[in-house]
């Protein structure tokens, strides 16, 4: 496991900072500060925050409950006690900027403290800043997602087995969870689906008391974190014999899952991949059931950029990081979605989740 590159990160951002017109960037999310510090700190209501600019050093401002964290970063850090004024603090190393962009996922609260102290700063988002940055994931990185997909592949292997017919949503979602922990992972992505039969048609269903039963398409939406770095996989099952219009939805995800990867690679914009996998479906005749875009970025957080979806006209990049998951959503009857990470390499993609099986899985 090679280093991450910290300081490349924080000089690739003052070097788009220059780009962009702007004199500072307030780095402050956890995932955020994460990714340029290597430190995970969840401040809540106490303001952290990363003060990177042009030309200057970065600074962080930090509570000074955090220093045992902190000290071993190597940035030059500014603590603070309960009770003090941090936004006044920050406010200081910022006198000299006119253009000060925000990370988006700060507390207003403290923002809002800080525009009190600089009343004549221009503000602008920090997403297209950032998000940027961090959606052209670098080798270390890249390292960490197969890792982090590799247990999800193993958990999801050991799951399928356990979908049969009278099992409780819930039920199967204490094993889903078991095997988690088994594996030693803690934090999950997300709060697992598992839906049963109608249930399916909803993309976010979470498990209940509903009972899978003898015709049901089962669908399992999963995703930990490994060393901060989320994975995230929907596979379908069948609990016995499908009908013919179950059988012929799964083909036609499957086949709009696997034309969306056959697509990816550099060049090819993001929204043009969007419509190779919706025009698939709305080919079958579905396309009304394809509720969603059909991926999201993924590496420190589980949602980030980039929005794989109509409309984004960003050309796909090598070292890029996205869903490709398209679903049919058909209200009252049943679902299906099937979705792999995918990482984009010179000349296409790989998929991290690609070895657990897509061929559709007819369970006892
Ligand atoms: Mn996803």
């Amino acid at each position: 496991m090679h280093n991450p590159p910290y300081l490349e990160r924080i000089r690739k951002l003052q070097k788009r900072l220059g780009q962009s017109g702007s004199d500072a960037v307030i780095v402050a999310s956890a995932a955020n500060f994460f990714y340029f510090t290597g430190v995970w700190i969840e401040a809540h209501e106490r303001l952290l925050a990363l003060v990177v600019q042009r030309e200057e050093t970065p600074v962080v401002i930090a509570p000074d409950l955090h220093r045992g964290e902190l000290d071993a970063v190597g940035l030059d850090t500014v603590y603070w006690r309960d009770g003090e004024d941090a936004a006044a603090l920050l406010a200081r190393k910022l006198t000299a900027a006119q253009s000060v962009v925000v990370d988006e996922e700060w507390p207003s609260g403290h923002l809002l403290g800080l525009m009190r102290h600089l009343p004549d700063v221009r503000w602008s988002g920090g997403a297209s800043l950032l998000g940027a940055l961090r959606q052209v994931k670098d080798g270390y990185e890249l390292d960490r997602i197969r890792d982090s997909a590799a247990v999800l592949n193993r958990v999801m292997e050991s799951f399928a087995p356990l979908i049969r017919e009278g099992r409780s949503e819930a039920e199967l979602l204490e094993e889903l969870l078991a095997l988690w922990k088994r594996e030693g992972i803690r934090e999950l992505s997300f709060d697992p689906t598992v839906a049963a039969g109608a249930n399916g048609a909803n993309p976010h269903h979470s498990p209940g008391a509903s009972i899978v039963r003898k015709g049901d398409f089962v669908i399992v939406d999963t995703g930990g974190k490994l060393n901060r770095y989320c994975s995230d996989m929907t596979r379908t099952f069948s609990v016995g014999e499908p009908s013919e219009e179950q059988r012929a939805v799964y083909e036609l995800v499957k086949e709009a899952h696997l034309a969306g990867i056959a697509a990816v690679r550099p060049g090819v914009t993001l929204s043009e991949v969007d419509g190779i996998v919706r025009g698939v479906i709305e080919a079958g005749g579905y396309g009304a059931y394809f509720i969603h875009r059909t991926g999201h970025g993924l590496g420190i957080d589980v949602h980030e950029e980039p929005a794989v979806q109509g409309g984004n006209a960003q050309p796909i990049e090598p070292g890029m990081v996205f869903s490709i998951e398209p679903g049919i959503y058909v209200p009252g009857k049943f679902g299906v979605r099937i979705e792999d990470i995918v990482i984009v390499t010179e000349d296409g993609c790989e998929s991290v989740n690609g070895s657990v099986a897509k061929d559709l899985i007819v369970l006892g």
